[in-house]
């Protein structure tokens, strides 16, 4: 189903529930077609691989926290389809990357096979690295058409939390830490790099586009820091408390893959009061907002989801 700019600016009041699939179904319906152009190239296959990861399904979190921050500042959610496109693109390249022999050796995501499980490492690399860039061409593209800095500031802000002091430098603090008993200090920090830093360029970089005042921002950043390390404590939990069917991939990883998890640290039950802690002060930053119940109602998801 899509939906028209007209669509989107029509939504009022609506619940919680209904809007998220709004917005995640104005992604998805326009999830394939920044990638059309090589289809029926000589690299159809990347194009399959490509497709495979990005159709396999999941929550669309990160588009859908851009999106309502959009929403949140009164704008239009439709007009940020193309950035949002290119968050779902990153979070999906370092899916098939973490899942590669080389790191965490996974058979199955999203409830489906990985990506080098269908069509092999050499394509599964090429097809993280396709995504990557193309996410960058999608994003010089908004800015090529806005002509404006502050579409330039969110870019960045997207391109810096991907990057070596982001997510990849996140990653690289697991992939060092495996089989180690590491202090939390370093959790901690691993942790806000290799998950929180793309959930938060999620909500800051559509609010720098916009040009959102100190005060947003403000506020904002302390939303997006602790839902940040809120999702990771959550995936920490779901690793021992969840299903494969709602989860998509074996329960248990972390103990069998040796990590230092928020669960490992402070037990179950500790984890769960330091992520309902985190969900608190998320949401209180959210106070200056009128329009903010989308918002606080997916703080809550994040402390109640089963996958
Ligand atoms: C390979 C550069 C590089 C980075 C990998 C994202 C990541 C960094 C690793 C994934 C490992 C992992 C399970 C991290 C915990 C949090 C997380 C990012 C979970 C997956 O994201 P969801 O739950 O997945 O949003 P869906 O499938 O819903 O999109």
């Amino acid at each position: 189903m899509f939906f028209s700019k007209n669509d989107i600016i029509k939504v009022g009041k609506m619940n919680f529930k209904e809007r998220y699939e709004e917005l995640k179904t104005l992604v998805e319906s326009n999830l394939l077609t920044f990638i059309d152009n090589f289809r029926d190239s000589r690299q159809g296959i990347l194009y399959e691989a490509m497709k495979y990861s990005l159709e396999a399904g999941g929550k669309r979190f990160r588009p859908v926290l851009h999106l309502s921050t959009v929403d949140l500042l009164g704008k239009n959610p439709a007009d940020f389809v193309d950035s949002a496109t290119a968050l779902e693109y990153i979070h999906t390249y370092s899916l098939i990357h973490d899942d590669l022999p080389a790191m965490d050796n996974d058979d199955y995501r999203r409830g489906k096979l990985t990506n080098h499980k269908v069509f092999g490492e050499d394509i599964a690399i090429l097809a993280g690295d396709a995504l990557l860039n193309s996410a960058y061409e999608i994003l010089f593209s908004k800015i090529r058409k806005s002509g404006n800095l502050s579409v330039v500031e969110g870019a960045y802000c997207i391109a810096e939390n991907a990057g070596a002091l982001g997510m990849i430098g996140g990653q690289v603090c697991d992939v060092q830490s495996e089989g180690k008993k590491i202090d939390l200090e370093s959790l901690l920090y691993m942790h806000l790099k290799k998950t929180g830093a793309l959930i938060e360029a999620s909500i800051l970089s559509s609010a720098m586009m916009l040009g959102a005042n100190q005060q947003q921002m403000d506020a904002l950043k302390i939303y997006a820091y602790n839902l940040g390390i809120a999702f990771q404590v959550s995936d920490d939990i779901l690793d021992v408390t969840a299903d494969f069917e709602d989860l998509g991939k074996p329960i248990g990883s972390d103990e069998r893959n040796h990590k230092s998890t928020y669960v490992s640290h402070y037990g179950l039950e500790g984890a769960q009061k330091i992520l309902a802690e985190r969900i608190e002060n998320a949401i209180s930053a959210l106070d200056i907002f009128e329009n903010r119940e989308f918002l606080v109602e997916l703080a809550r998801y994040t402390q109640t989801r089963k996958k």
